[in-house]
């Protein structure tokens, strides 16, 4: 016998040995209990029964909880996804939105440059062109001027020619050559009407050296060219000199303006106008009265003296007198009874009876003019001028005085002018 053989002898009865070994309580592969008939002959409880339907269960709540876990994972994905598209849309919206704000700013902030350098443009144009039309305007009002100053000068310039060679004025008549003078009064003398005191220039003419006397008057009426006087039965009609045969000397008074204008005519005269009267009675030199500066007295015109204040009081009116004394007249006086020369010769420029002139009666413009005849408009009044033997304050027989009168009365005549 080999030692091979012998070993394996020997395994064999180990592995003999080993397999025989009683088997123990400890050693059965399942560890639940069961009832004693059940067990082996270890001692040990056979397999346990599948519990089938426990174990679907089992499955289906695993299964269950796996699909549920999916759905979850898949839920959560999707929710994350759907999320971050929000966010990813939101963001765009946002940043559209922001684009859009942002371009829409742009175009704003353009739009308004725009017209901010619209509007500095239309103002520099609007500004240039005023500047312009300024300028124009007065280079135009300049140039107008200009040619009216040229205009009045030429007219001056003709209308202050000498008068004809061997030129003389018609009988009874004086001549007052062109000239200019200072017409009305300066501010704060005078009365209201008188201002402005303004430039006036006159051509040269002739004037009658004294008032139209009632006998005059009478020829003319009986040239028939003059219209009879017709005393107003104002109380004073009895003053009225053309009905009394002691007065043929007097000055015609209670005349119209139209007679009076009609009986210059008859003469191939006119009226003079209002500046005429005052330049005939005050000349260049701006002095108050005919005569000159100094106050009026009994010696120098027939005014409201003491005999005039109480005939008037026999009529119903009582007044002032101009100075007290007797000039010699309580009415009118015979013409050229005072023959005080006023500068250029004519006599009564003050006082006796005030005399028409041609002009209606208005407001001084003041500007110069060259032989202004007042207003063109008619109105109630025209000027009367020089004062009457009713005046009885000194102020009413200055030169620069204006009266005015709408109809005859006892103290208004006339006198006549005529150009050449
Ligand atoms: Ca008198
Ligand atoms: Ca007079």
């Amino acid at each position: 016998m080999s030692i091979r053989f012998v070993v394996g002898l020997l395994a064999l009865a180990v592995l003999a040995t080993i397999l025989e070994r009683p088997a123990s309580g400890d050693a059965c592969q399942y560890g639940h209990a069961c009832a004693e008939s059940e067990k082996d002959g270890r001692g040990c409880c056979p397999a346990p029964k599948v519990d089938a339907k426990k174990a679907a269960d089992a499955k289906k709540a695993a299964d269950a909880k796996k699909a549920a876990d999916a759905k979850k994972a898949v839920d959560a994905k999707r929710a994350a996804d759907a999320k971050q598209a929000a966010d990813g849309k939101q963001a765009a919206d946002a940043k559209q939105a922001a684009d859009a704000k942002q371009a829409a700013d742009a175009k704003l902030a353009a739009d308004a440059k725009l017209a901010a350098d619209a509007k500095v443009a239309a103002d520099a144009k609007q500004a240039a062109d005023a500047k312009q039309a300024a300028d124009a305007k007065r280079a135009a009002d300049e140039k107008q001027a200009a040619d009216a100053k040229l205009a009045f000068d030429a007219a001056k310039a003709a209308a202050t020619k000498p008068p004809p060679t061997g030129f003389a004025c018609p009988t009874g008549m004086v001549h007052v050559p062109a000239g200019t003078f200072p017409m009305g009064s300066p501010s704060g003398q005078g009365g209201d009407n008188e201002h402005p005191q303004h430039e006036v220039t006159l051509s040269g003419f002739c004037i009658d050296k004294t008032e139209v006397t009632v006998a005059a008057y009478t020829r003319c009426v009986a040239s028939g060219k003059c219209t009879p006087i017709r005393p107003k039965k104002d109380g004073f009609e009895s003053l009225c000199n053309g009905a009394r045969s002691d007065r043929q000397n007097h000055p015609v008074n209670c005349v119209e303006w139209a007679q009076a204008k009609a009986y210059c005519e008859s003469a191939s005269k006119r009226l003079p106008t209002e500046a005429e009267l005052e330049y005939a009675a005050r000349g260049t030199d701006g002095r108050a009265y005919p005569w000159g500066n100094d106050a009026p007295t009994t010696q120098r015109l027939n005014a409201c003296d003491r005999t005039c204040r109480d005939l008037v009081k026999r009529l119903g009116v009582e007044g002032p007198m101009m100075y007290d004394g007797n000039d010699g007249w309580p009415a009118t006086a015979p013409v050229g009874s005072f023959p005080v020369d006023g500068p250029f010769g004519a006599v009564d420029l003050a006082g006796n009876v005030a005399e028409w002139a041609s002009d209606w009666y208005g407001a001084y413009g003041a500007g110069a003019s060259t032989n202004p005849k007042g207003p063109n408009e008619s109105n109630a009044y025209h000027v009367v001028r020089g004062g009457s033997w009713n005046a009885n304050t000194a102020s009413w027989v200055r030169g620069a005085h204006r009266g005015l009168s709408s109809s005859q009365t006892t103290g208004v005549g006339l006198r006549c002018a005529r150009g050449y």
